[in-house]
């Protein structure tokens, strides 16, 4: 794989295609391989597709992560609300270090991206190559997040007691928000696919961490053998009934919201704290960038539902609404 060029040094970290380990390398001549978003190629292993440094990451989690019985592990879809579950989560779990969820306090979601707060492992904690973060220092319950398919989560994952909370999103919003997030990170030597050649890539389920109809029905399947261990949420539903949902994850956690907390507003202060609104307006947010080097900006656009309407044709919606029937309705799941 060649070394790229200065101007691509800018792409964020986990797009660039150098500095891979030679394990990886090794791997990535037996894998499948198509076309890229953003990256020259994509890779499909253990039924999934990763970007050469997304994969690097991944096979570095799986042979090196140890879960502990109080970690939490947020996963998603990419584009399907990951910033928003961060945030939440984030202020859940600490509201008793951080009471004080108000605009002028010093809470760290203030003056902090939800990304930097609650790392990513495959393109923040074990990102580099030949590196094993230390993570024994980080007081418990830690929360990571991850876009990895429950297929390829480290076993460690799977043995413990960790919980598993996903997030998943109305796949035509998915494609959408993803559109919009590749063009951002264009530079001016990057080729990226149209918005058809996108779409006809996404539906075959070749996107980064995609397929996503397999990526959903991994966790849901899960979430019905074991609801202890995995909590199945949809944007769209946290969407519309926020407090309700805000509440659920508080009680999956094992950290549920007293009468005296829900009488003084505990809950209504995370969820303004964390909503699109709250976060996208803050200087942090507008001006700076997260640890994997993309701006954060480019994790607030609209955070609606349906926007799906503005950007695709009648021939799309009924492809793509007939591939979710076909693949999840039998699960008895649907957007
Ligand atoms: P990631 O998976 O790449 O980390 P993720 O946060 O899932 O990113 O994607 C960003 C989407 O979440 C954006 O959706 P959109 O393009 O359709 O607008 C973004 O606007 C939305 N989003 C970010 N923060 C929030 C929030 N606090 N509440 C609701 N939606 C949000």
């Amino acid at each position: 794989m060649e070394k790229l060029s200065d101007e691509n040094t800018l792409v964020p970290k986990y797009l660039q295609e150098y500095d891979i380990s030679e394990e990886c390398k090794e791997l990535l001549t037996t894998l499948p391989s198509e076309k890229g978003w953003i990256t020259k190629h994509l890779y499909q292993y253990q039924g999934f597709w990763f970007a050469p440094k997304g994969l690097q990451g991944a096979l570095s989690c799986q042979k090196h992560f140890q879960a502990l019985d109080t970690d939490i592990l947020l996963v998603t879809s990419p584009k399907s609300g990951t910033t928003w579950l961060k945030a939440l989560s984030f202020a859940l779990i600490n509201r008793n270090k951080y009471p004080n969820i108000h605009s002028n306090s010093n809470h760290p979601l203030l003056t902090t991206n939800p990304h930097n707060l609650v790392p990513f492992w495959e393109t923040g904690l074990y990102y580099n190559k030949d590196f094993v973060p230390d993570l024994k220092t980080i007081s418990p319950p830690r929360i990571f997040s991850t876009h990895l398919s429950y297929e390829s989560l480290p076993k460690s994952v799977k043995d413990s007691t960790c919980k598993v909370v996903y997030l998943c999103r109305d796949p035509k919003d998915v494609f959408v928000s993803f559109w919009h997030f590749i063009n951002k990170l264009k530079t001016k030597s990057s080729e990226t696919l149209s918005l058809e050649e996108a779409f006809e890539s996404f539906c075959r389920g070749v996107c980064p961490f995609g397929p996503f109809w397999e990526h959903v029905l991994g966790y849901w399947k899960k979430s019905l053998e074991s609801s202890k261990k995995v909590m199945f949420l949809k944007y769209e539903e946290m969407k519309m009934k926020p407090y309700f949902y805000l509440k659920e994850i508080a009680k999956f956690l094992e950290c549920p919201f007293s009468q005296e907390e829900e009488s003084k507003g505990v809950v209504d202060g995370i969820l303004n704290l964390c909503s699109f609104d709250k976060l996208s307006n803050l200087e942090v947010n507008k001006t700076e960038k997260v640890s994997f080097n993309v701006e954060n900006k480019y994790f607030f656009r609209l955070g609606q539902i349906g926007d799906w309407k503005n950007h695709l044709t009648t021939e799309m919606i009924e492809h793509i609404n007939s591939i979710t029937k076909q693949k999840l309705a039998n699960h008895g799941l649907s957007f």
